[in-house]
This record gives structure tokens, C-alpha cells and sequence, in this order.
């Protein structure tokens, strides 16, 4: 037996582990001590073996015969379905101009760039994704206010976390022994913001307990306790702040008494993590990605978080939050997603027209091109560009996408090709995305699994998992460089994403910029200015080290006294004024979620409970592993017969009439589900939390049922039309409101 070491892909946490193989096979796969994450391994990960040759994985190209879902397959080469699939491509792009032609992508994985590349080659924007509700809008509206996106540094050297809308035990497991070991070892205080009382919060010193998507309120309310009593740091907002006396004056607006009525958090309570927050240096304030969920108020919300940082004094210190471009110039010299996305490939009245622009601008192809590049440009000595991927920073607005690709207005969209991404378990809105899979006419799937979406496509194409390809990824988290070798060779005909962006672009007349033959190749390619292979590369970066974090910021972090910030006023920006230039709000503001008892009273009559879900579960990835029998069995939330489980307080389902475990129905305005009732008191009395599985693997694959997607999943309950959607960024809710009655 042999044990590689390699970086697990099931979530983005990238641990380190170690594949044991024999044969060519994975055996058992185990936490790597000398990893960054100090050899912890989570429950999905040690069933790798069972995923890496589960029987329903796809292992051959298989092309569609019968009618569009009914489940009827052929398997074929390679040869033939690239072959047709290009055919297929390049008779669209004839007769309808390359835009329409769109991509659709999951969570980001170290190969989305090489996506960008594909498509900026052949003349498209239209690639969408999840971004918009995970992380990148937070990014793009950190990249207006101080001109990157900000690091985590893991909680080392904080005195205090504020883990606000986010439960570190089960969607960063790797993460949660540190917050303990810092909690012992020097003293790191606790602060849980969430409606739920979650493993994090049961651990904290303080719990508060908001009305789902009145976050922003209570950061406006935490800004005007720390302004209104002097608790900010001076010498920060006056050298490296624009807009001080603005948003004083705004939030005024805001004190913790009326607040208090909006969020339902008492006001001493309010006041009381707004003066622990402002007195304990350093903090990390790390907002969890429901942050990018409100709707209609998440970029300002994501604004008013964004001033806390600044003002506090907690930016670009060791235990704060390090902004991006100055953090990381060690590894500026590994050839970075922009270079190898070739994002001026693409002409720029072909940017104009991704779906969704020019309504929601901040998150757009011109708006990345003419101001942010434009100032990270200006800005001397600013060790990056703003951000590190483009295309998922510029990326179409998934749901003016959909909508495009039903009514072909402006102009038609025909083919998608579907990377890692449950598209009808993932976004909102599923039967509108139903809708549209069915007006294409093509549809490609690259996946490990056949997924709702994927039983639709025309061509089904068998992808290989992180243990059967390379990695590459600079990580800006810890100043390092994740880089290892196929643990194994994929198994049957799976290929990697290099493989297959690469054998459609030779197809289709980029040969020239698809070089090397394989993506080690590719790798030896981007790392080729530190002066060694990848493989050498590979040998050096073990354990993981802080390589490639430049001397300077080992030494001292605070590098905005020599640069400033990468803003138009080269301060952080508390008043935006490229919120201003787009027409936006720039001070942050308040505004209701688009349903909810205040905002739509009427509506609330019929539907009285305030509806969240989607909390990550440590033993599954999204709508990831749920036909993966081991992971089943250790999870105690499931029912079995099969039921996702929808938590609900104990007094509300006595008045309902509902028991632990009854099958209930879940509905409002846009669909109903049926889940099972979960009776719990760690919940607000009026708000109640789905399970996000969006499928159910065991169920038939034909149409109707599209294995179950039509049953438990959270996302029909939610919509995503443009006009509940962000007003900056366009990201959509994952919130409103239902009732519950016993199935
Ligand atoms: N095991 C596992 N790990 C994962 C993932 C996974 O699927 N499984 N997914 C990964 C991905 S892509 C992401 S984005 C991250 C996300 O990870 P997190 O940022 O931790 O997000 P969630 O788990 O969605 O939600 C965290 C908490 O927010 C609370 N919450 C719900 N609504 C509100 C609200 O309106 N306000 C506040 N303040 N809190 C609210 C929920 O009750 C929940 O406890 O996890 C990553 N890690
Ligand atoms: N209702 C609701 N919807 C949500 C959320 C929610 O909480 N509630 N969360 C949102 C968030 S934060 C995110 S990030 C998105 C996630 O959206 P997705 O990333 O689409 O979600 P997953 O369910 O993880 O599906 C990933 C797909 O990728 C495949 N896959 C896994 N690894 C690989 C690989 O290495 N290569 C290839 N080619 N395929 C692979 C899996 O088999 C699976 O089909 O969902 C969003 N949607
Ligand atoms: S938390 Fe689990 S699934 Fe995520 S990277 Fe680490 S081992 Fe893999
Ligand atoms: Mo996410």
C-alpha cells in the first residue's frame, strides 16, 4: 500500500489527506499530520473509497436515445461525443452568434478558470453560477470598499470571533478544533449572531437570536453604538477612511431601540456586542455566505459589515482580516486564474451582453473591467489585480439567464454545458430552471453523478474527482501553495477538466492556446517562473509552508501605511464611490427581505412562519453524497424511509398538531415540499429551517420524477425574480415565508 498525499475537493475546505492505494486503487483515505489543518479528516472524506467507484458514478461518455428524460443511454468514445458536441457548437454559434452558447458551474473548484478560458475563446459571457449567493458578491462589494476581497486567517491571533450567520462545527469541521484549541490557549472569546441555536452557538459566550435576514439592521445598529460612543479607532478612520462623517450621519438611523424592534435582539444586547466588538483587538468578523442570501438588502448588508471591519481597526492586522492584493505578493509569481482565463479574448461588446447587465452592474464584466482593474491598476505597487477569478466575479446573472434562455429575449440561448453543479437541486427557482433545460437544444453534463438536471442532458461526459487529477491552487489563506499529484489515474474513461476543455477548444479552432497535452503539462506551464516544475514544486511544498508569503508581509502586515487601498479614493471607502458612479446607495442602508411578516403582513397572514434552510451538514456537500450508503447511516437527521427534516419548535408544532418525525408539508406562494418535522426549542418560535438534500438518488431517474426533485426540495420554495433580487449584485433570496401542516 502506498499513501499519496493529496487535497480533498468533496468541499473547499482543501485539507490535506492521505490516499492510500493499491493497485491503482483507493483503499483509505486518511487525515495527513503534517497538513494545515494538522490531520483532521471529516466523515466524507473517509468514504472517498466508496465515492471514488461508487456504482453510480459515470464512467463512460453516454449519449442520450430516447426522448429528453427518459432515461434511456447509449454509451460512446470520447472521440464521438466531443466530435459531436463541437459539431453541435459551432452550428449554434453560426446561426446564432457564440453568446449562445452558456456554461453553468457549482461551488468554484480549482479547474473554474479553465472554464473561462473555453469560453472567452470561443466568444461567450454567459457562464453562471452560485457566486452570487456564495461569497463572490461579498467579495465584490469588499472589493468596493477596500479594493480586494479580505482573508480569513483562521482565527490566529484573534481575541474574538464573530461568527455571524455561520456554524463553523459543520460546514468548516477542519476549522472548529483551532477555534477550540485558540479559545483555551489564548482565550479567543465567542460571539454566535444566528436565528438557530447551532453547534456554534451552544459553544458561545454570546448568543444572539435575529429575525432571518435582519442582519444588516443589527450591523447598522452595532456602526451607531461604536460611532455614537467613541469606541472606533481614530487614527485608522481618519488616515485610511473616506466618508466618516457620512455614514455617522446615517446611522443615526439606526439605534439599537429601533433595531431591536426590527430584529427582535433586545437593545442591551446590541449594545453589548457592539462594545465587546470594538473593545477587543483584534477581531475577525467572518460572515457566513447567508450573508450573500437576503435578496434585496445583501449588498448593503454585506456594506455595513464591511465598515464595522474598517472602523474598528481590524483590517490588515494579524487576528483581523488581511485585504487580498496586499496579503499574498509571495505567490504572484504562479501564473493566476486571470492569465489563464484570457478574459481580453473576449471582445468587449460581447461583455455587454451577459443576462443581467446593466441592471446589476457591480457583478459584471464592464464594471470589473473599467473600474476595479482600472483602479487595482492606478494603484501603485498593489500587489494583485482585485481578485483572482474573473469569470466568477464577472459572471451572468444565473437568473436572468434562465429567464433569457426561456423567452430567447434579447436574443436565444441554446446549448449549456453543466459543470459540477446539481442545476435543479441548487437554484432557486427550480421549476423555472426546469423550464429552461427543456427550450435548449443541447445539453451537455460533466459530473461525477447523474443528477436531476444531467437525467435531461444530451450528452453525459464521466469527470474524474480530486483523487484522479492534479492540484494547483495558491491559497491565500495561509500564504501557501496547494500542489499534488494524482493520487491515482482516473478510473474507467474519466478525465479531468483540463482534458475536456481542452478536447472541445482543439475542436473548435483554439488549438494554439491548449499547448500542453496534459494538465500536469498545463501546471509545468504555470509555475514555471518560480524557476522549477510542478513536480519539484509538488516535492517542495510538503509540509504545507509559507513559502510564498513575501518577507515584507511576514514582518508587517499593515501595508495600507505604503500603499493605501485600491480604492478611486485610495482609502477604504465607507461612502462608495463606485457604489455612487453605478447609481447605488452608497452609504449602507436597511431594507426588508422581500417576504416577510413586516414587508408583506398580508401575505404573512396566509403563511405565518418565516422559512430558512439550507444549513451545510459536516456528512454531505449541498445535494452531494446522499446515495452514498455509509454517510446515510451516521446521519441522525435523516429519517428513514427517506425524509429530509425540516426543524420546527416544540411549541408551534404542538399548536399544529405535529409530532417529532410526521411527514408535514411545506408551503407558500411558489410551491410545497414534504419533509419530515424535526421538534426542536433551538429555534426562533416563527421561523423553521428545510434540509437542503434538493434530490432524492434513490428515486426513478425518468421524467416525472427526475429522481424526486420535485418532492423535498428547498428550492422550490424560494424565487428568484430579478425584483427581489440584490439591487447592486443582483443575488437572489434564500429566505421568505411558508406554513407547515402535518402530510
Ligand atoms: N459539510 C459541508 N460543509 C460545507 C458545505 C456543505 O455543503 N457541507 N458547503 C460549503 C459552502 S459552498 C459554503 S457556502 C459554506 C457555508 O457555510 P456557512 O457560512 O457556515 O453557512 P450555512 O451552513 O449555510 O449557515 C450557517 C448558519 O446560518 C444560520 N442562518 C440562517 N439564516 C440566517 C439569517 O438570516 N441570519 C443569520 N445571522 N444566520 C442565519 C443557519 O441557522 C446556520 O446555522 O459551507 C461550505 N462547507
Ligand atoms: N436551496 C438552497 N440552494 C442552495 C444553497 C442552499 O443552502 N439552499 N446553497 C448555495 C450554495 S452556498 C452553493 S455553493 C451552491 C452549490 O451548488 P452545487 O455546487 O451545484 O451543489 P452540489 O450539490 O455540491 O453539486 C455539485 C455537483 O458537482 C459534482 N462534482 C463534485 N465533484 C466534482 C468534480 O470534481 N468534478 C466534476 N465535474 N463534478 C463534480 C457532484 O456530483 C454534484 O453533481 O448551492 C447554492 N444553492
Ligand atoms: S472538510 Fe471534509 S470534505 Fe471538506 S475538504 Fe476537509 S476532508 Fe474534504
Ligand atoms: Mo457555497
Amino acid at each position: 500500500m502506498e499513501a499519496k498525499k493529496s487535497i480533498c475537493w468533496f468541499c473547499y475546505n482543501s485539507c490535506h489527506l492521505l490516499v492510500h492505494t493499491e493497485n491503482g486503487r483507493v483503499v483509505k483515505v486518511t487525515g495527513d499530520p503534517e497538513g494545515w489543518q494538522r490531520g483532521y479528516i471529516c466523515e466524507r472524506a473517509v468514504a472517498a473509497p466508496e465515492i471514488n467507484d461508487h456504482p453510480e458514478r459515470i464512467n463512460y461518455p453516454m449519449k442520450r436515445v430516447g426522448k429528453r428524460g427518459e432515461g434511456k443511454w447509449q454509451r460512446i468514445s470520447w472521440d464521438q461525443a466531443l466530435d459531436e458536441i463541437s459539431a453541435k457548437l459551432k452550428e449554434i454559434k453560426e446561426k446564432y452568434g457564440s453568446e449562445a452558447v452558456a456554461n453553468t458551474r457549482g461551488s468554484w473548484k480549482p479547474s473554474s478558470p479553465l472554464m473561462g478560458r473555453f469560453m472567452h475563446l470561443f466568444g461567450s459571457p454567459n457562464y453562471f453560477g452560485p457566486g452570487h449567493v456564495c461569497y463572490t458578491s461579498a467579495m465584490a462589494v469588499e472589493s468596493a470598499t477596500y479594493g480586494t476581497h479580505i482573508v480569513p486567517q483562521l482565527y490566529g491571533g484573534a481575541k474574538l470571533a464573530l461568527m455571524w450567520g455561520r456554524n463553523l462545527p459543520q460546514s468548516h469541521p477542519p476549522y472548529w478544533p483551532l477555534v477550540k484549541y485558540f479559545r483555551k490557549e489564548q482565550g479567543l472569546k465567542l460571539v454566535v449572531i444566528d436565528p438557530r441555536k447551532s453547534e456554534a452557538a451552544e459553544a458561545a459566550d454570546i448568543w444572539l437570536q435575529p429575525r432571518p435576514g435582519t442582519d444588516g439592521a443589527l450591523a447598522l445598529a452595532f456602526l451607531n453604538v461604536i460611532i455614537e460612543e467613541n469606541l472606533y479607532d481614530k487614527e485608522f478612520v481618519e488616515n485610511y477612511t473616506f466618508g466618516f462623517d457620512k455614514l455617522a450621519e446615517r446611522v443615526k438611523e439606526y439605534p439599537p431601540e429601533k433595531v431591536a424592534e426590527i430584529t427582535g435582539v433586545p437593545a442591551d444586547k446590541i449594545r453589548e456586542v457592539a462594545r465587546l466588538y470594538a473593545m477587543t483587538k483584534p477581531a475577525d468578523l467572518m460572515a457566513g455566505v447567508k450573508f450573500d442570501q437576503f435578496g434585496l438588502n445583501t449588498s448593503q448588508a454585506q456594506r455595513a459589515i464591511a465598515c464595522l471591519r474598517a472602523i474598528t481597526g481590524n483590517l490588515n492586522v494579524i487576528g483581523g482580516e488581511l485585504v487580498h492584493g496586499q496579503a499574498v505578493t509571495g505567490i504572484m509569481k504562479i501564473k493566476s486564474d486571470t492569465d489563464i482565463e484570457l478574459g481580453d479574448k473576449l471582445p468587449s461588446e460581447q461583455y455587454e451582453k451577459q443576462p443581467g447587465y446593466p441592471r446589476f452592474k457591480l457583478m459584471s464584466w464592464p464594471t470589473y473591467k473599467k473600474i476595479f482593474t482600472k483602479v487595482a491598476n492606478d494603484t501603485p505597487n498593489w500587489g494583485t489585480t482585485m481578485i483572482d477569478n474573473p469569470s466568477d466575479l464577472a459572471a451572468a446573472h444565473a437568473p436572468s439567464a434562465w429567464r433569457q434562455i426561456i423567452s430567447s429575449k434579447p436574443y436565444p440561448i441554446k446549448a449549456l454545458i453543466i459543470l459540477h453543479n446539481n442545476t435543479l437541486g441548487e437554484h432557486t427557482n427550480a421549476k423555472l430552471v426546469y423550464q429552461a433545460l427543456k427550450k435548449l437544444d443541447l445539453i451537455v453534463v460533466f459530473d461525477l453523478f447523474k443528477h436531476p438536471a444531467a437525467a435531461l442532458a444530451d450528452y453525459l461526459l464521466p469527470a474524474a474527482d480530486w483523487m484522479e487529477r492534479p492540484e494547483l491552487t495558491p491559497t491565500y489563506q495561509y500564504g501557501a501553495v496547494n500542489a499534488e499529484e494524482r493520487a491515482i489515474e482516473p478510473l474507467y474513461e474519466r478525465r479531468d477538466a483540463y482534458q475536456f476543455w481542452r478536447s472541445l477548444g482543439i475542436r473548435l479552432d483554439q488549438e494554439e492556446y491548449w499547448p500542453w497535452k496534459t494538465m500536469e503539462e498545463f501546471y509545468d506551464w504555470r509555475v514555471k517562473d518560480l524557476g522549477m516544475s510542478f513536480k519539484e514544486l509538488v516535492e517542495k511544498v510538503h509540509p504545507p509552508t509559507e513559502l510564498f508569503r513575501g518577507e515584507e508581509e511576514k514582518s508587517e502586515y499593515k501595508l495600507h501605511e505604503k500603499y493605501g487601498f485600491a480604492t478611486p479614493t485610495g482609502k477604504v471607502e465607507l461612502y462608495s464611490t463606485i457604489f455612487e458612479q453605478l447609481g447605488l446607495d452608497p452609504l449602507p442602508n436597511y431594507e426588508e427581505p422581500p417576504w416577510s411578516p413586516v414587508r408583506t403582513p398580508e401575505l404573512a397572514k396566509k403563511y405565518p412562519l418565516i422559512l430558512i434552510g439550507g444549513s451545510k451538514i459536516r456528512l454531505f456537500t449541498h445535494t452531494q453524497f446522499w446515495m452514498v450508503k455509509s454517510l446515510r447511516e451516521q446521519s441522525l437527521d435523516w429519517y428513514e424511509p427517506p425524509g429530509p427534516n425540516t426543524l420546527i419548535h416544540t411549541d408551534t408544532a404542538k399548536k399544529l398538531g405535529i409530532s417529532d418525525g410526521d411527514w408535514v408539508y411545506i408551503e407558500n406562494q411558489f410551491g410545497k415540499i414534504k419533509q419530515r418535522a424535526k421538534l426542536t426549542t433551538k429555534i426562533l418560535p416563527n421561523v423553521v429551517h428545510c434540509q437542503h438534500n434538493g434530490w432524492l438518488p434513490e428515486k426513478p431517474e425518468e421524467e416525472p420524477s427526475l429522481f424526486g426533485v420535485w418532492e423535498s426540495n428547498t428550492s422550490l420554495l424560494f424565487d428568484d425574480d430579478p425584483d427581489v433580487c440584490d439591487h447592486a449584485h443582483g443575488s437572489w433570496p434564500m429566505l421568505g415565508l411558508c406554513k407547515v401542516y402535518k402530510a
